[in-house]
């Protein structure tokens, strides 16, 4: 007889004890020397009288998960990983408000220490990443603020640091892409969780939400053959964007595609044709691609989309094969219900970030597994 398989649960069991709390101890440390120690009735001796970056996560400075913020960016090369706020919605057709993403998902975000039962991880303890702030984008102005989120995004990945990047609108997949492509020596496959495909050349007369692949596979090292897209349909003008994407060969599997090959098998074919001659891979993520029922704040909510649990376990087995960076995009907070669609933004990412550390493509500090 087969050895029973462990289940998720007992090896949440397992790995929890396998746990550092070196950094935990730090932050207390820091709290305690900065803000000074709590007035005398507080028995928790961890606790300081002002909060510092041990906080509830209802006060305090929000940065993502409460990692550290970096000042002085010329020193992100020495970090593995950063998140990047790229507050832009100028390219949105519809609802906008994505510009509040970043500060929406960050504070969703807080709600987390960094610890993950089921995943056996403490991103904290584990991954060395800081959150360098927002990019500084220009409200008024496509192009600049595309060359503002190219040049940082440019300033972080040359660095050699994993770039995590928080929308804004999906146009910031474009400017993103030059980046990446410009320090990057072989073929970028990218995969494309969303209900739209974004592939218009232009919306209007401009570049928007709906044209980033458009523009990014021109790049002549990010071909269209490796880009895949999944969770596309729904009844948002997609005729344009679905004439170039079957002239440049993208590959599209539908929410009902995916439902009925099952998440695992889906998970495969989008790794099958991203890697296809590739020698990276880049991660897009849309929330729009889960129903609104469970993702309302979103710019161009298009009902019939993934559930949560669908989405959260496609990320997570989409990344195991590693990846260049990331991108969450079109959280538009003032859309939003109750946080629902920033939480998930944020759950996205850790379990993305957790994934990379579990299969070996991101350093951990602490031995994992
Ligand atoms: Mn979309």
């Amino acid at each position: 007889m087969a050895p029973e398989r462990e289940t998720e649960g007992e090896r949440g069991l397992r790995a929890e004890r396998q746990i550092p709390d070196d950094v935990w101890r730090a932050r207390i440390e820091e709290s305690l020397r900065h803000g000074l120690e709590a007035a005398e009735s507080v028995g928790n001796r961890e606790i300081s009288m002002f909060a510092r970056r041990f906080a509830p996560a209802y006060s305090g400075f929000d940065t993502f998960m409460g990692f550290p913020f970096l000042e002085d960016v010329r020193q992100v090369g020495d970090h593995t990983a950063a998140v990047i706020g790229a507050p832009y919605d100028t390219g949105t057709t519809s609802r906008p408000g994505a510009r509040y993403g970043p500060r929406g998902i960050r504070q969703a975000s807080r709600i987390s220490d960094g610890y993950s039962f089921d995943m056996g991880v403490d991103l904290a303890e584990a991954l060395d990443i800081v959150d360098v702030g927002d990019v500084f984008t220009l409200p008024g102005n496509i192009e600049k603020s595309f060359d503002q989120i190219t040049a940082a995004v440019d300033h972080v990945f040359s660095a050699g640091t994993f770039p995590v990047i928080l929308g804004g609108d999906h146009s910031i997949g474009f400017p993103v892409l030059r980046a990446l492509a410009a320090n990057t020596e072989g073929n970028i496959g990218i995969i494309h969780l969303d209900r739209h495909a974004d592939m218009n050349e232009r919306d209007y007369d401009d570049l928007t939400h709906g044209t980033p692949w458009f523009h990014a596979t021109n790049i002549p090292n990010v071909p269209a053959k490796n880009l895949v897209q999944v969770g596309l349909g729904g009844w948002m003008g997609l005729r344009e964007s679905i004439g170039n994407a079957r002239e440049r060969e993208t590959t599209i599997l539908t929410v009902d595609d995916v439902d009925t090959m099952g998440v695992e098998k889906a998970a495969e074919r989008a790794l099958e044709v991203a890697w296809d001659g590739a020698g990276a891979v880049y991660l897009s993520f849309d929330i729009d691609s889960i129903d609104p029922f469970a993702a309302p704040g979103t710019g161009t909510p298009e009902p019939g989309g993934f559930t949560p649990r669908e989405a959260l376990k496609l990320l997570r087995l989409v990344a195991r094969e590693g990846l260049c960076g990331m991108e969450v995009v079109e959280v538009s907070p003032p859309y939003d219900v109750a946080e629902t669609t920033a939480l998930l933004a944020s759950r996205a990412v850790m379990n993305v970030l957790a994934e990379l550390l579990l299969h070996g493509r991101l350093p951990s500090r602490y031995p994992i597994n």
